[in-house]
């Protein structure tokens, strides 16, 4: 099964959104495009709740601030994806029919879940490399949201659970909270064995 997983493709991280990541919404058409060419397309969906403790508002500071959290490093982020809210839908545009699971993360308040696989703290599993591999997932190309953030922590696990992992790079916008955080995550995911490709790639492809 040649599987295309959507990364927080969602209205809070388009521009108009909460968290919002520059030209988010410039992604859709082409994902929409792309999933033409696989077998199988699954979604994952960040889904906190309103005590969510990644939001800065909880901790009287600012989004972009670093704390420590129950001992994990957190930045922290402006409320988003809030659970059954319209930011927390799949982005306006994107098409969805063919969308086989939502996996849903990021559920915990006490933990940020950056990952479609595992929280941050590696402890809780979302059952997604269970799933995949169910579905005898083999080739794993991710595109979406944010590039440096969940697509990157997404794709390096993908790595890491053992699946051949593509990240289409055209196919994601980084938030860049820092200038070069893009940049420094694809050399990361390269690094790390992702295979780094461009849409035209799959596009070309019969
Ligand atoms: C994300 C920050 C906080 C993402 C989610 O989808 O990249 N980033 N929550
Ligand atoms: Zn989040």
């Amino acid at each position: 099964m040649k599987t295309l997983l959507l990364v927080d493709i969602q209205n809070d991280f388009l521009p108009t959104g909460a968290l919002p990541v520059p030209e988010g919404d410039m992604i859709i058409p082409l994902v929409n495009r792309l999933q033409e060419k696989f077998d199988l397309i699954v979604a994952t969906q960040d889904w906190h709740p309103a005590d969510h403790e990644s939001f800065a508002v909880h901790h009287g500071k600012k989004p972009g601030e670093m704390i420590l959290l129950h001992g994990i490093e957190q930045i922290l982020w402006p409320v988003h994806c809030l659970q059954n809210e319209p930011g927390a839908e799949l982005a306006v545009g994107l098409e969805t029919d063919r969308i086989e699971r939502v996996i849903q993360k990021g559920t915990n308040p006490k933990v940020d879940s950056y990952s479609g696989f595992f929280d941050n703290d590696h402890q809780r599993d979302t059952g997604l490399a269970a799933y995949l591999k169910e579905k005898e997932v083999k080739e794993l190309f991710v595109v979406g949201l944010a590039l440096d953030y969940c697509v990157k922590f997404t794709a390096l696990d993908a790595r890491q659970c053992g699946f051949n992992t593509s990240l289409i790079v055209d196919g994601t916008r980084g938030v860049n909270m820092a200038v070069n955080d893009s940049v420094n995550a694809v050399k990361e995911m390269a690094a790390a064995g992702v295979h780094i490709i461009q849409s035209l790639e799959i596009l070309s492809s019969k």
